[in-house]
Order: structure tokens, then C-alpha cells, then sequence
């Protein structure tokens, strides 16, 4: 087996085990990567060759790429998704869990010899800025060049993750293979215990990128659990005000709820008149600490944005688009002739025709979408005209609140702020969304999904939840926590709040209760703004309109909260007391 060293591997921890899964996965040849320009170029120039990528129009969309996956492949897959810890328990009730002993052999017999004729790329990589004692080191050994220059946008790859690393054997080892992404034979299993991910069979990002969900979250919030922080599938955004002081916000909202929307909102013309900015320290995922000044902080373990494309356009997030016009991946995206991309909700008219994500010929009239719904961009977040100057900032950024949010048409009202931390706590753990297409399975349905985290938690959730209690009391002066729903509609469906760039208002009311200014009215969930506390120049919504967006009924938070008492029923005896306790009381402020 041939070895191309284009960085010296003198981490023998880190030779050690490359060689060891190299022995399993038997490559052609394994090539440790650099990071490098120059490697992007030759790594680009292969894929092309063989068509793992295609050349999307040089000069309109410098430096771009377009990838198709498998159709079967599309998303991620939560039921083959696994965590192995030695005792069940541990995994808690809401992962799938496999014997970890079980979970190896099981997939040794796929990745044995399925490198054959292939290369195997290790890729070392850092999650979180250069330098600061939150960044994690990680190796990722994978057989798929589009999982490779994806990584090298995602991550700080290469040269200067070895440099972090130095001699140390602290890395999570990172192990992918696409075998013959046969959903049959696909398994992505986490072993916390070991700081170990094993995927075979998927080439999806959720699934391969190890870097991402695997190990920022799910392996992640296991070691924040043991280490004392917080690993959270959270987007942070500033906000600086017309006198120039920027405070931070962390929001966690399930998959396609519009993380990424948020992270690089645009105010409203009013708003940006008056001298408000946004700022995107990132999109997806956060992992938190307390300070030494007694205040949470915050980094963006990630380099770059894998976003989904489909409804991106310059009203939903002009940022976005601004990002992507150089440098990106575009995968399942519609390929137009001129070689440009488009997908369903861009701007303006679809174009005549193209060729969709299965490589089928498409036009207007076509039965079948020209994106894929989970269709995505890979792109640097360095690109982002809204790019925050704090995002590689090894400290990270103070918080001064966090919001949970979910996709319901009913119930949750636009805002409201919860009572403390400890209840704020008890809103992320209730919190509930109707599923979208990031995950293979049924759209639409409302789900509980704790903190936005079911589908990335690396432990038993109870235990998370006493992790986030407990973590409230570590910090001093610890963020104060809301909800919000964007998604509330009308008697006829229709959206009642118009989203987007106006969310920067609600924003505004949760900066102004932090510094105990805004109005608002006690409710028995928390506090709501007051008819007039939310800045509503510009917009036309009728007092009726405010009313609705804001109205706690009673009915439906009775049958909320007894809705409420099923999930807790399914996380067990490990849910703690203090969410028995929140749920009493809140239910009695519902009895009168
Ligand atoms: C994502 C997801 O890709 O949450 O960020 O699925
Ligand atoms: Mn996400």
C-alpha cells in the first residue's frame, strides 16, 4: 500500500491508527492531506475525472462545484444512527444503541476491503478556532473526495490541525467509508466512550462530514456532559445596536427552521436606517462554557455553512446568497444549461429547463422537483458579507440569551421569556417542531425534540437535562432564555408574523428584557411583550393580527403540558425531579 505524506506525521498515535484501519479498509494508497490550495486544485481535478463532482460556469460562479449523490442518499438517517455505549442505559431512550463490541464487528465486516482501488484521504481537522482551549482535534479517514473538499471548507483542516494536536492523542478518530452505499449495508455509530465515529454507506453530510453532527454534537455533548460545557445545535448572531454595542444571542430550532435564515438576517429597512447591524458567528451549532466573568460564552465549532438551498433567496437570506456565488459545493441542487444552479423558492422564473438531482432532463412541467427538498451549499463562512470579525475569535463571544424555537402552527405564541433558568430549561426540554426533509421520514408531524437536539444527543436525555440545570447554576450570571415561533398561522394557514428580516424585531425585544427594559406582560408560560413593546414601524399587522400572534389559550396549553407528561414518560426514571416539579406548577397556574 503506497503512502503520499504531504504533511510529516510525526503524531505516532495518530500514524498508528491510520495504519490500523488502513490494514481493515485495504486502499490502494493512503494520502495524508495538507490543507492546502494546491491539494484542493489536484483533489477537484481528480473528482472531476472521474465525475464524483461537475464543473459548474467559471465565470459566473468562480471556483464552484456541483456534486450528485446517490438518490438514496439524500439526507440524514436517524434510524441507522447509533450510539454504542457499553451499557444501554446510557444511550438513553430517545438513541438507537448497539453493543459497542457488536457495533465494531458488525462494521469491520462492511469496511473490510471496501477501500480496494480506492484512496483512502486522512484528513486531520479542527472543530472550533485555532487555539482556543474549547477546539476539539478530530482525524477523519474517508474514501470520498467530495467528503474531502467539503471538510476543508467546514473545518480548519490539514497542516494546522496537526500543528494543535502536536504530540497529543487526544483526537476523535474519524472513520468513513462510502462501501457501496447500499442503504442496507449504511450504519453511523458513535462510540463516546472511545472518541470514536465509525459511518460506512452514506456520502450524505450529515452522515460523512464526521466533523459535524457526529462529532460536534453527538459526541460533543457527551464530552461537554463530562468536562462541564455545553455542545448545542445553536446558531449565534450579534446584534449591534445604533450606539455600536453588540450582544450575542444563541438560538437552537430543529433542522429547516431557519438557523441559517437567523444567523444572517438583513434588517429591516427601518431598523438598518436607524443604525442596527447583524452579525453571523455561525449557523449551526455552538458549543458554550462559563467565563471567567461569570457569563456563558460561545464558539462556532465550524468553519462553514452547509445550508439547505431550497427557498433561499433574497428576500428569505440575501446574505446567503452573496456567500455562495464563489467557493461552494452545490449538492442536488437543478443544474441549469449555462451551468449555473437554481432550486425551488430562488428568485425570479424557474429557468426553462435543466437537468434535477437525479440527472434527469427537467423543465417547468416536470412531475418531479428540479432540487432535491434537503438539497445544500457548502460554503465558507469567511465569505458571508454579514461574517461576524468575532467568529474565530478563540474565546468566542458572550451570551446574553438563548431561544429555543419550533415550526408550529399552533400553541407557541410569537415570543415569550421564560421565568428563569431553570424554566427556560423546562421550555428547551418541552420543545416541540412539526419534521421537515433533513431527515428521511414523514414531513410535517410534530415531534418533541428537546433543545433541537433528538437527532444528536450523545447520552440519555434525562442526564442532558440535568446537565443544563446544572449548568445554570455554574454560571453566574447566566443568559435568560425565550421561545419563539415563527410559524404560528391563522384560522385559514396562513403565516400570521412575515418572518425573515422582521425577526431582527423580536430580537430586539428579547435584548431589551435583558437589560430589563422591554415590556412585558406575565403569562403562566412566561412573559409576552405587550400590545406596543415590539417595534412594529414599517409593518402592517393589524392589533387583531398582534393579538393572535401573542395569545396564550388556555385549552391549548392544557393539552400541551398533558402532552408534555407522554415525552417525559418515554425519557424515564433519569428525568429530573426539577422538570416534575416545573410541570406542576406549571399545570396549576393553567387550573383557574
Ligand atoms: C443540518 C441538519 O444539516 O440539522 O444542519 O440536518
Ligand atoms: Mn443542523
Amino acid at each position: 500500500m503506497k503512502v503520499e505524506n504531504h504533511v510529516s506525521i510525526e503524531n505516532k498515535a495518530v500514524a498508528k491508527w491510520v495504519e490500523e484501519m488502513a490494514e481493515l479498509c485495504q486502499p490502494d494508497q493512503v494520502v495524508y492531506c495538507d490543507g492546502s490550495e494546491k491539494e484542493k486544485e489536484r483533489l477537484t481535478h481528480q473528482a472531476l475525472t472521474t465525475g464524483e463532482v461537475e464543473l459548474l460556469n467559471q465565470e459566473k460562479l468562480p471556483g464552484c462545484i456541483y456534486h450528485r449523490s446517490n438518490p438514496n442518499d439524500v439526507a440524514r438517517t436517524e434510524h441507522l444512527t447509533f450510539i454504542c455505549t457499553r451499557k444501554k442505559d446510557d444511550a438513553g431512550p430517545t438513541n438507537n444503541w448497539m453493543d459497542p463490541k457488536e457495533a465494531y464487528e458488525k462494521l469491520a465486516d462492511i469496511f473490510k476491503d471496501s477501500m480496494k482501488g480506492r484512496t483512502m484521504y486522512a484528513i486531520a481537522f479542527i472543530m472550533g478556532p485555532a487555539g482556543s482551549p474549547l477546539s476539539k482535534v478530530g482525524i477523519q479517514l474517508t474514501d470520498s473526495i467530495y467528503v474531502v473538499l467539503n471538510m476543508r471548507i467546514m473545518t480548519r483542516m490539514g497542516q494546522v490541525a496537526l500543528k494543535q494536536l502536536g504530540s497529543s492523542d487526544h483526537f476523535t478518530k474519524c472513520l468513513h467509508g462510502k462501501a457501496d452505499l447500499n442503504i442496507d449495508r449504511r450504519f453511523i455509530c458513535h462510540f463516546p466512550e472511545d472518541n470514536t465515529i465509525w459511518s460506512v454507506g452514506s456520502g450524505y453530510g450529515g452522515n460523512a462530514l464526521l466533523g459535524k453532527k457526529c462529532l460536534a454534537l453527538r459526541i460533543g455533548s457527551y464530552l461537554g456532559h463530562t468536562q462541564g460545557w455545553m455542545a448545542e445545535h445553536m446558531l449565534i448572531v450579534g446584534i449591534e445596536n445604533p450606539q455600536g454595542e453588540i450582544r450575542y444571542i444563541a438560538a437552537a430550532f430543529p433542522s429547516q427552521c431557519g438557523k441559517t435564515n437567523l444567523a444572517m438576517l438583513v434588517p429591516p429597512d427601518v431598523l438598518k436606517k436607524k443604525g442596527y447591524k447583524v452579525w453571523t458567528v455561525g449557523d449551526d451549532i455552538a458549543w458554550l462554557q462559563p467565563g471567567p466573568d461569570g457569563r456563558l460564552w460561545a464558539v462556532n465549532p465550524e468553519a462553514g455553512f452547509f445550508g439547505v438551498a431550497p427557498g433561499t433567496s433574497s428576500k428569505s437570506n440575501p446574505n446567503a446568497l452573496a456567500t455562495i456565488q464563489r467557493n461552494t459545493i452545490f449538492t442536488n441542487v437543478l443544474k441549469k444549461q449555462d451551468g449555473t444552479v437554481w432550486w425551488e423558492g430562488m428568485d425570479g422564473e424557474p429557468p426553462a429547463e435543466g437537468i434535477n438531482w437525479k440527472g434527469e432532463h427537467w423543465t417547468p412541467a416536470s412531475k418531479e422537483k428540479g432540487a432535491h427538498p434537503n438539497a445544500r451549499f457548502t460554503a465558507p463562512i469567511s465569505q458571508c458579507p454579514s461574517v461576524s470579525s468575532e467568529y474565530d475569535n478563540p474565546k468566542g463571544v458572550p451570551i446574553s440569551a438563548i431561544v429555543f424555537g419550533g415550526r408550529r402552527a399552533r400553541v407557541a405564541p410569537l415570543v415569550y421569556e421564560s421565568m428563569n433558568w431553570d424554566h427556560g430549561v423546562y421550555v428547551g426540554a418541552t420543545m416541540a417542531s412539526e419534521t421537515t426533509a433533513a431527515a428521511t421520514g414523514q414531513v410535517g408531524v410534530v415531534r418533541r425534540d428537546p433543545m433541537a437536539m433528538l437527532p444528536f444527543l450523545g447520552y440519555h436525555a434525562g442526564d442532558y437535562f440535568q446537565h443544563w440545570f446544572n449548568m445554570g447554576s455554574k454560571v453566574k450570571n447566566p443568559p435568560k432564555i425565550f421561545h419563539v415561533n415563527w410559524f404560528r398561522t391563522d384560522e385559514s394557514g396562513k403565516y400570521l408574523w412575515p418572518g425573515f428580516g422582521e425577526n431582527l424585531r423580536v430580537l430586539l425585544w428579547i435584548l431589551e428584557r435583558c437589560e430589563k427594559k422591554g415590556k412585558g406582560t406575565q403569562t403562566p408560560i412566561g412573559f409576552v411583550p405587550t400590545q406596543d413593546a415590539l417595534n412594529l414601524e414599517g409593518i402592517s399587522l393589524t392589533g387583531a393580527q398582534v393579538e393572535k400572534l401573542l395569545h396564550v389559550d388556555k385549552n391549548e396549553w392544557r393539552e400541551e403540558l398533558a402532552s408534555h407528561v407522554e415525552f417525559f414518560k418515554k425519557i424515564g426514571e433519569c428525568l429530573p425531579k426539577k422538570i416534575r416539579e416545573i410541570h406542576a406548577s406549571l399545570t396549576n397556574h393553567f387550573q383557574s
